[in-house]
């Protein structure tokens, strides 16, 4: 059994990187194209966790307004030295490039961040040796120039972090045991050793977590005899695709371990809803080497309920609002007791929607908000990209409201229209596990139910098989993601109420909204 709830961080929270200060412990996550950037989840027993703030809230700090979708932010590594956080993270397709932000406490405000030259790669992590070196390790993926898409392995090279220099040519380290993609390395100290954890066999279900040591930072590094030391790879486990590992001393004197995985469902191909979340498990040290114990499900029990009253001035503040390429305040604004989103013509399928959303958490969801398109056309939505969403848009006529599902799919569309009375309506999406075995029912991926309701008319829109919004069919590095967005004209929206469970039949799915 293991000690900690897992998922440990639910909804997208990829490529998680933790650390210990005192008796707390702090872990950040990758945010791709949405800003702000890079949660930071504050916890003091590896149980309950808080977001206590983002690392990049200004724009200036990542320059993702143009980055292609899925480039941005890839893979941050957080660290405690000499009483300063490090956040050091590669923006992909930015010119900030591998970048470290500092700051005194974790909730922030975090530096500007300097960029670092020389290093071409991604998953960048930082060390200190006795002397005060800085080591950058990372995986030598180019990502620009001549050479982009080559792979030269796991690569380290000392740094001046305060010039934002690399003081030497990077060096080829220890990658692993031939798999591909050796990526988000890790070192660390332990007593005489110095360990280099890395992640290979690439993200989807072949990834794992390999571990060398040697005496010295820079290496020789040599591979434990009986690598990955942990995958889930080729295994009925419920959670899967687990690597992109990050070592951490508990309070109690042991060591854990955080990483991604997968929560796939279905009978036989399996397909992920919330895309890549954070796991973690306990780690024995068995003749000097870390062995990280298979990671196991364990969900919180009970219902999970999330209410804003997004009429209060101040509901922005909360750190779990995301917009894509945009601060969640530069696409909404909350005045005269409503939170309203200006349409630009932009809708779901532009790099720049008018959207703000929060991370869709639990398997069993239900999201539903009550919005008035009297002058405008705008509704509720759940995004991976801009080729797969769906969404409930609402567009006032004046006598009536009418309402629209749209479920996109890679280039392909489809819409179901209703026409409401007008005023203020609620709409509601609904999302549950499929029923498990082997009947049709067991097949694809969770069931979703795109509601609208009027007064006591309540209209269900359509109903969608989730397997075309996972991390597998959208080949995403995300996940998904739930708001409100505006393509025309004002939409005012109130009560944003998001209501998740990992119960086995939790509540009835249209029960928050009544
Ligand atoms: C991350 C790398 C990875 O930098 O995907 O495949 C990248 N694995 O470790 C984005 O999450």
């Amino acid at each position: 059994m293991t000690r900690w709830p897992n998922p440990a961080v639910p909804g997208f929270n990829p490529d998680p990187s933790i650390v210990r200060a005192g008796d707390a412990y702090y872990l950040v996550t990758s945010t791709f194209e949405y800003l702000p950037g890079i949660p930071v989840y504050r916890s003091t027993d590896l149980v309950e966790w808080t977001q206590v703030g983002n690392v990049a809230t200004r724009p200036g700090q990542l320059q993702i307004a143009d980055v292609p979708t899925g480039l941005g932010v890839w893979a941050p590594t957080i660290r405690y030295h000499d009483g300063l956080f490090h956040v050091i993270v590669t923006v992909a397709g930015s010119p900030v490039g591998c970048v470290v932000f500092t700051a005194t406490d974790p909730a922030g405000p975090w530096s500007d961040g300097t960029t670092i030259e020389g290093v071409n790669g991604i998953d960048p992590d930082l060390a200190w040796d006795d002397d005060g070196n800085a080591y950058l390790t990372f995986s030598g993926l180019a990502l620009a120039g001549p050479d982009a898409g080559r792979h030269l392995g796991v690569q380290q090279v000392r740094v001046d972090l305060a010039a934002g220099q690399a003081l030497e040519e990077p060096r080829s380290l220890w990658s692993g045991t031939g798999l591909k993609f050796p990526e988000a390395p890790h070192i660390y100290r332990r007593d005489d050793w110095w360990y280099l954890l890395i992640a290979e066999g690439g993200t989807e279900r072949g990834h794992g977590v390999s571990v060398a040591r040697g005496r010295a930072p820079q290496g020789p590094f040599e591979g434990h005899p009986d690598n990955p030391v942990l995958s889930a790879r080729s295994t009925p486990r419920p959670i899967q695709n687990t690597g992109h590992g990050d070592l951490v001393d508990t309070v109690d004197g042991g060591t854990a371990l955080v990483c991604l995985g997968v929560r796939p469902l279905g009978a036989t191909v399996a397909f992920s809803p919330l895309g890549r979340e954070t796991f973690v498990t306990g780690v024995d040290w068995v003749d000097g080497w870390p062995q990280p114990a298979p990671v196991e499900l364990a969900p919180r029990t009970g219902v999970d309920q999330e209410v804003f009253d997004l009429a209060d001035a101040g509901v922005l503040d909360d750190p779990g609002w995301l917009a894509v390429r945009a601060l969640p305040a530069d696409i909404a604004t909350v005045s005269r007791g409503r939170l309203a989103i200006v349409g630009d013509g932009n809708g779901l399928d532009s790099p720049h929607p008018r959207f703000v959303g929060r991370r869709q958490r639990h398997l069993t969801a239900t999201l539903c908000a009550r919005v008035d398109a009297a002058a405008g056309v705008g509704g509720l939505a759940a995004r991976y990209d801009e080729q797969h969403w769906f969404a409930l848009e609402a567009r006032g006529d004046g006598d009536t409201t009418t309402v629209t599902a749209r479920a996109r799919v890679a280039g392909l569309a489809q819409d179901w229209s209703t026409t409401l009375p007008s005023g203020v309506i609620e709409l509601r999406i609904e999302m549950t596990p499929p029923t498990p075995g082997f009947s049709p029912e067991a097949l694809g991926g969770d069931r979703i139910r795109l509601v609208a309701a009027a007064g006591s008319q309540e209209v269900l829109l359509t109903e969608l098989d989730g397997r075309f919004w996972t991390a597998e069919s959208c080949t995403s590095f995300t996940g998904r993601v739930l708001g409100l967005y505006a393509v025309e004209g004002t939409v005012a929206f109130a009560d944003w109420r998001y209501r998740g469970s990992e119960d086995a039949d939790p509540f009835r799915p249209g029960e928050v909204g009544t």
